[in-house]
């Protein structure tokens, strides 16, 4: 079926698809920076594991060494994804000019300076994560450990970012969301449960007391449920993360990650009821595969479920931060971020074409008959085509062009990363 066809079909059903599309074009999507790379960085060591109970599993060829590296690679995924990519950084990934070298509590802006001029020449925005893991300092534990010296550390590290995170918002004309996530637990059933929550807390306190614009640098607190080696406890809990933000909707935001959950919750059910007292909230799109495993995002059925909420909540009007957060080793770590960016794009897109309206008078008149029908049928409409024409629209490859030129990098440049 051609695009006109299709756009026909969508049109019988109340759908403007070049409205779905020219609406999506301009919504900012955060790409992280730690997919090319394994989550290094390149601020430590590079014998340093990844700690704070995350994992990125695989050998494949042609991890991303150095920023030239990771920029390079970036590069070839924007050429390969519709839509307004931001970027997305951790603080590990700052660059030190000629020997140089700042540990993460003395951070500077200028040690993203070339962040900020990659970011420029591409129009993008940035968003900013502290570092909380894979350093000296975790004793294991960072922002509640119960030894003030590394409690101070660690807070002089999410000032530091806080100061970046205005630089960045600043030089780049678009707000920073700046994500304050910790992988603070025990291995095993602790004998305090409150002492570590309420350092953590007064912690963040301390980190949110470094002045910025609220319109601008926006603080999230994110949970988790358990991590790698820190299976009984975890300090920034659902309710710890939540509560927090509640309780401070001056200053921060809450941020979901679909992979911190038990596995029969959704992350798409959640999205309402936290739209539905705050303003705006965060999201970190994953997929858990048994567990928070990070698996690179498919177009499937939570992850639109994810977008339908977004976009029905009024998200897109940036209310819903969006950003990606999966690391996969094991498959070509270019095609793993262009193929997870693009199903988001895909789920948006889709949800874009829901007939919203009809689909709720339907539930408001109690016709559930035919609201289930109608999101069956929904189901089976021309989809691709529109997907086909969005891509060309942004000038990007469609399904089946892509594929063959990240083969080609992947011959031509990643195989020598050795
Ligand atoms: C870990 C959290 C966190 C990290 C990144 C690297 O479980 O999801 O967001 O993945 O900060
Ligand atoms: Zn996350």
């Amino acid at each position: 079926m051609s695009y006109e066809e299709a756009k026909k079909r969508y049109a019988s059903v109340g759908i403007d698809t070049d409205a779905a599309i020219a609406a999506l074009k301009k919504v900012p999507v955060s790409l992280h920076c730690w997919q090319g790379d394994d989550v290094h960085g390149f601020d430590t060591d590079p014998d340093m594991p990844l700690t704070g109970g995350i994992q990125t599993t695989g050998n494949y060829p042609g991890r991303a060494r150095t920023p030239e590296e990771l920029m390079a690679d970036l590069d070839t995924v924007f050429a390969m994804v519709p839509g307004q990519p931001k970027m997305n950084l951790h603080a590990c990934y700052a660059i030190f000019d000629n020997g140089e070298w700042a540990d993460r509590d003395k951070l500077e802006p200028k040690h993203f300076k070339k962040w900020v001029d990659f970011c420029k020449q591409r129009g993008l925005g940035c968003d900013f994560n502290p570092t909380f893991f894979s350093h000296p300092k975790c004793d294991p534990l960072t922002l509640s450990s119960p030894n003030p010296e590394t409690r101070k550390f660690w807070i002089d590290h999410g000032k530091a970012c806080i100061r970046i995170s205005n630089y960045l918002a600043d030089e780049l004309g678009q707000p920073c969301t700046m994500n304050i996530w910790t992988g603070d637990g025990f291995k095993d059933i602790p004998a305090d449960r409150m002492g570590p929550r309420v350092l953590y807390r007064e912690s963040i306190d301390e980190i949110l007391k470094e002045p910025y614009d609220f319109s601008k640098v926006k603080p999230c607190i994110e949970s988790k449920v358990f991590g790698i080696g820190v299976e009984a406890y975890t300090v920034g809990s659902a309710e710890f993360a939540l509560s927090y933000a509640a309780m401070n909707t001056d200053k921060c935001i809450p941020l979901m990650d679909n992979g911190h959950y038990h596995p029969t919750e959704v992350v798409s059910d959640k999205i309402p009821a936290l739209l539905a007292f705050f303003p705006e909230i965060a999201l970190h799109i994953t997929r858990p595969v048994r567990w928070d495993s990070d698996h690179v995002v498919l177009f499937d059925d939570e992850t639109k479920e994810i977008a339908k909420e977004i976009v029905r909540c009024g998200g897109l009007n940036g209310r819903v931060n969006i950003a990606l957060d999966y690391f996969d080793a094991s498959v070509n770590r270019v095609a793993a971020w262009i193929t997870g960016f693009r199903n988001v794009q895909k789920a948006l897109l889709n949800a874009l074409l829901q007939p919203v309206d009809e689909l709720k008078a339907l539930q408001d008149g109690g016709s559930f008959t035919k609201l289930m029908v109608m999101q069956e049928e929904m189901k089976t409409m021309p989809f691709g085509d529109v997907w086909t024409e969005y891509c060309r629209v942004c000038g990007k490859p469609a399904d089946g062009e892509w594929l063959p030129q990240i083969e080609e990098y992947e011959k031509k440049v990643l195989v020598n990363r050795v």
